[in-house]
């Protein structure tokens, strides 16, 4: 069959939103991948011919099904739990856990799709998988967020397991609703085993798996850097979010000599020209863990600070972004924007957090631009050394952890520079690097399976 006997793009991405109808986040997803892996495959017949891309789009499956829980009220809530289990070409289906509102099929599917390119950048044996739920966390006591974990797991637990599907955190889990899933997990099953990632080191987590996300991101932020001989330190930096991977970036930055001007959530963001020193990072993870609180304190705790409402923080001017907060949060104005006040980097720690429009803004300004599958691929590469060690039953010293960390974020900057150099430009278009190297090593262990 001719190459140019194939779907072209335009048509591909019509037939993924024509059979995914109400799934934008989805589409948006593939398209941002589709557009490079079109270009690349042209002579690549086997790809075209076996439909691997088309394969890839399309879930081994989705589980729907339906979590009750008792709110301290004694009222009896109903809430919709998935897990998506993408592909598992490369090893176990690998993703995190989101309780957010916010959470639909769509938004879950564009995850796991994420996830499988993600994870195969990373060089561990991990297949794509995602799962959540429309339930909102906030405000809800401890007792029934335990009780909700719990019914989330009476039915998640037929679907995962060791050699199977390994769930972990994302927005809305930390190490609280690790600590219940396992607990839930243990007690159905009768089984000690590596089912979950994010765990308390008491009960076989690994060391650095909290802080490696935000960690990542500032890596890989500091190896494009380091390919126009610049680097962190003195340069002014904007974070979006306040979680996990916000606080853990903002930690590293500090580290590193940068300083961090803004944290956000979705009420707005705070502007702290003192900088947000490692210790006022501190004081915002105790915030968000231990009193569950809004980011909007921290203007009245630090004089000098401003919180503003409504807002998100890109029009603040700095040298480099890191938007750690969520999907869609940095539009194509916003881009404009950091490139207009002369940001030269940007990092997503977040999944997929700028739109469509504002990666083509961040290509054709040609800044140093790392998509979320590369960027933040720090914390499932921890969650793969857990496994290694739930494995083995031994758990490896903090040195040999971070040693890693460092050692794979490099690998998976060398691999964006491999596959996503630009004739003519002297900076890596790291969004077409990240989608091919992810691409090439899933789409070459299905082509070993033939057609399943
Ligand atoms: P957390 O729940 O710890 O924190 C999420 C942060 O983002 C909060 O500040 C939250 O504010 C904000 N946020 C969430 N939803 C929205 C929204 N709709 N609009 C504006 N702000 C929002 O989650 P994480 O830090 O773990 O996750 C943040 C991002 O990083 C997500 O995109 C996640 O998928 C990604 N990620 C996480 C990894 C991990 O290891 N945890 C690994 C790789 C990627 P508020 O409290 O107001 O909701
Ligand atoms: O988006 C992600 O990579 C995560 N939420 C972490 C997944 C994991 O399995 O550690």
């Amino acid at each position: 069959m001719a190459v140019s006997d194939h779907v072209d793009l335009a048509t591909f991405i019509e037939g993924v939103r024509r059979r995914n109808p109400g799934q934008p986040e989805f589409a948006q997803a593939v398209q941002e991948v589709a557009e490079d892996i079109y270009d690349y495959m042209q002579d690549k017949e086997q790809y075209h011919k076996y439909q691997i891309l088309r394969r890839i789009a399309e879930p081994d499956r989705v589980i729907s099904f339906r979590v009750c829980w008792e709110d301290d009220n004694g009222n009896i809530r109903v809430q919709r739990g998935w897990r998506v289990q993408n592909n598992n070409s490369i090893g176990p289906y690998k993703g995190g856990i989101r309780f957010h509102p916010s959470v639909t099929e769509s938004v879950l599917k564009f995850l796991a799709f994420e996830q499988t390119f993600k994870n195969a950048l990373t060089g561990l044996p991990m297949g794509g998988g995602k799962g959540g739920a429309n339930f909102n966390p906030k405000g809800k006591s401890d007792n029934e967020v335990m009780r909700f974990c719990q019914s989330f797991m009476n039915e998640l637990y037929r679907y995962i397991g060791a050699d199977i599907d390994v769930p972990a955190g994302d927005i809305g889990v930390g190490g609280r609703e690790i600590g219940y899933m396992f607990g839930q997990y243990k007690r159905l099953t009768n089984e000690f085993t590596g089912v979950l990632t994010g765990k308390g080191l008491e009960y076989g987590g690994s060391l650095i798996r909290t802080e490696a996300t935000g960690y990542g991101a500032v890596y890989f932020l500091r190896n494009m850097l380091a390919t126009q001989k610049d680097g962190v330190e003195g340069k002014k930096v904007v974070i979006s979010g306040s979680g996990n991977v916000a606080t853990h970036a903002a930690e590293k930055i500090n580290q590193l000599g940068g300083k961090v001007l803004t944290l956000s959530d979705s009420e707005g963001y705070i502007y702290d020209p003192a900088g947000i020193s490692e210790e006022r990072v501190n004081w915002v993870k105790d915030l968000k863990n231990k009193r569950r609180g809004r980011i909007s304190e921290y203007a009245k705790e630090f004089k000098g600070s401003e919180f503003v409402s409504g807002k998100t923080p890109w029009g603040v001017p700095c040298d480099l972004a890191l938007p750690c907060a969520t999907q869609n949060e940095l539009t194509g104005d916003d881009a404009r924007l950091l490139v207009q006040n002369g940001c030269i980097g940007v990092s997503e720690g977040a999944n997929m957090p700028t739109t469509l429009e504002g990666v083509h803004v961040f290509k054709d300004a040609q800044i140093l631009f790392a998509p979320g599958k590369a960027a933040n691929a720090g914390g499932v590469s921890v969650s793969g050394l857990e496994m290694s060690q739930n494995s083995a039953r031994i758990s490896w010293k903090e040195a040999e952890l971070q040693r890693l960390l460092e050692d794979i974020m490099a690998g998976i900057h060398a691999s964006c520079v491999e596959y996503g150099g630009r004739p003519g430009s002297k900076v890596t278009d790291y969004v077409r690097g990240a989608n091919i190297a992810g691409f090439k090593k899933v789409a070459d262990a299905m082509l070993a399976f033939g057609v399943v």
